[in-house]
This record gives structure tokens, C-alpha cells and sequence, in this order.
């Protein structure tokens, strides 16, 4: 949106989102049509070379592709920030995944806290939402109770979930330096928010099955290789290291 706010004069923020894809070409022109324009402005899908129609599906669904040449989660949201930097920025990014696991329709409610200024970062936790049988998988339930138990031990601070349904005001993300080229990516984020002191909350958001095949914890390789980097993630910076 262009226009301005009648009421107090100020441009409406600037909304993109960045959606990490690999393999989505089933899902994906559902998401795409379920995130609602206004308020976002731009949606980029940061592909890694998928092999079927991924990329096809999100140019006639509205969205700007993304090539993420290495592969991985974290890689392809930083192939979606590197663009959003040199492109005229916004003021507030959301992540969501490809999948149609979140309820993209619920991204009014996750960006809510920034545009009201009580937040910088704000995470869709999961287990706040509703969740549909069967769609959170235990792996992750596990992984997410050990992770956000770490997190309130070295940080502090109390998240129930590091789920992918998130938005972050674009100046203050900008000061985190994100670097996870893989499962470690939402984790650093959460953790290195807390370091540098940004606002953080959590808001409910929904679950399903996804469609098509899970990447990562529906795996057994994605499972210990995300439990490992993400435990990993949070004892590191805890440590100082940024
Ligand atoms: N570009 C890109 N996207 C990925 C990669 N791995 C996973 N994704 C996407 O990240 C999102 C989450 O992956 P998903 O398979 O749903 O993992 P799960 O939710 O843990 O089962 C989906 O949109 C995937 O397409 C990758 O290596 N590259
Ligand atoms: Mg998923």
C-alpha cells in the first residue's frame, strides 16, 4: 500500500514476505493465495533448484523467485534477505514455509505487535495455536521442548516454539547478522533477538498436515541433523559469540 494513514498522516509500514521453497509446486499456489495483499506488498520464493514446478507456480501466483545457489533453509531465506536489501527494503519481513502448514490468512495477527510498536519480533507459536492431529510431529514437539528449555535456562527468556510463521521489524533483524545456512536459522534468530535486546512475543497461529513431503522433520537425517544444529545454535551464542 502507498496510500497514507488519514489519521496520523504516516505511510502504511511496507510488508514482503519471504517463503524458503524446495519442492513445492502442489502447496505453494495455495499459500500464495491465501497471504493477504494488502497488507503484504512483495512475496519472494527463495528456491534451491527444485526439480518440479516450484518456480513455474509462484511467478503465476504473484511472487518474485528467489535462485538460493547453496542449498538449505537458512541459505534460502538469506538469498530472500540479500534480495529484499538491494530492493528498495521494508519495514517489516515475514517468513512462512511453502508447505501450507501455516494459515498464511493469519499473517494480520503475527505482524500485529510490530505494527502496534510493542514488538521487534514476533514468533506464530504453534503450540499456543491450534494445532491439527498429526501435524506437528513428535520429533518436533521434542526438539522444540528441549530447544525453548535451553533458551530459559542460558537466556532467560520464555519461547514455546520455534515455528517458521514469523515477522521481524527489518532495522533491528538487520542487527542480528543472521548466518544459519540450515536448521539452525530460526533458532539463531530467537536467540541472538534476546542478545541484542530486541522486544520479542509470541502469538497463537494454526497447524495442518502439510501437503506434498516434509524436508526436514519428517526425515530421519533432517531430524538429527536439525536437533543437533539447533541445540548447537542456542549454546553457541550464549557463549558470546555473535
Ligand atoms: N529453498 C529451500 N527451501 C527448503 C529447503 N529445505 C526445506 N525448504 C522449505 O522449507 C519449508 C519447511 O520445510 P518442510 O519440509 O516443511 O520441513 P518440516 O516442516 O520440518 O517438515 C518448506 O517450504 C520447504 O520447501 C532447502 O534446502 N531450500
Ligand atoms: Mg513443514
Amino acid at each position: 500500500m502507498t496510500s497514507t494513514n488519514h489519521r496520523t498522516g504516516a505511510a502504511p509500514a511496507s510488508i514482503d514476505v519471504v517463503i524458503p521453497a524446495f519442492n513445492e509446486e502442489e502447496s505453494l499456489p495455495q499459500v500464495l493465495a491465501a497471504l493477504p495483499r494488502p497488507p503484504v506488498r512483495r512475496i519472494l520464493v527463495a528456491n534451491n533448484n527444485s526439480t518440479d514446478g516450484t518456480a513455474r507456480v509462484a511467478e503465476e501466483g504473484g511472487a518474485l523467485v528467489v535462485l538460493a545457489e547453496v542449498p538449505g533453509y537458512g541459505s534460502a531465506c538469506l538469498a530472500g534477505l540479500d534480495h529484499l536489501r538491494r530492493n528498495d527494503p521494508p519495514d517489516i519481513v515475514v517468513f512462512i514455509d511453502g508447505d501450507f502448514s501455516d494459515h498464511p490468512e493469519e499473517l494480520t495477527r503475527v505482524v500485529r505487535p510490530i505494527l502496534e510498536n510493542r514488538a521487534d519480533l514476533v514468533i506464530g507459536s504453534r503450540i499456543l495455536g491450534q494445532r491439527e492431529p498429526g501435524a506437528l510431529l513428535p520429533q518436533a514437539r521434542a526438539g522444540n521442548v528441549v530447544a525453548c528449555t535451553l533458551i530459559r535456562m542460558l537466556y532467560r527468556h520464555r519461547y514455546t516454539d520455534l515455528g517458521p510463521f514469523r515477522a521481524v521489524r527489518w532495522a533491528a533483524f538487520e542487527q542480528l547478522g543472521m548466518r544459519d545456512p540450515n536448521f539452525g536459522w530460526t533458532a539463531e534468530m530467537q536467540v541472538k533477538a534476546l542478545r541484542h535486546g530486541l522486544r520479542v512475543t509470541e502469538v497463537p497461529v494454526s497447524y495442518r498436515r502439510r501437503i506434498g513431503v516434509s524436508k526436514i522433520t519428517g526425515t530421519l537425517k533432517g531430524t538429527v541433523l536439525a536437533g543437533y544444529k539447533i541445540l548447537w545454535t542456542v549454546f553457541r551464542y550464549s557463549w558470546g559469540r555473535s
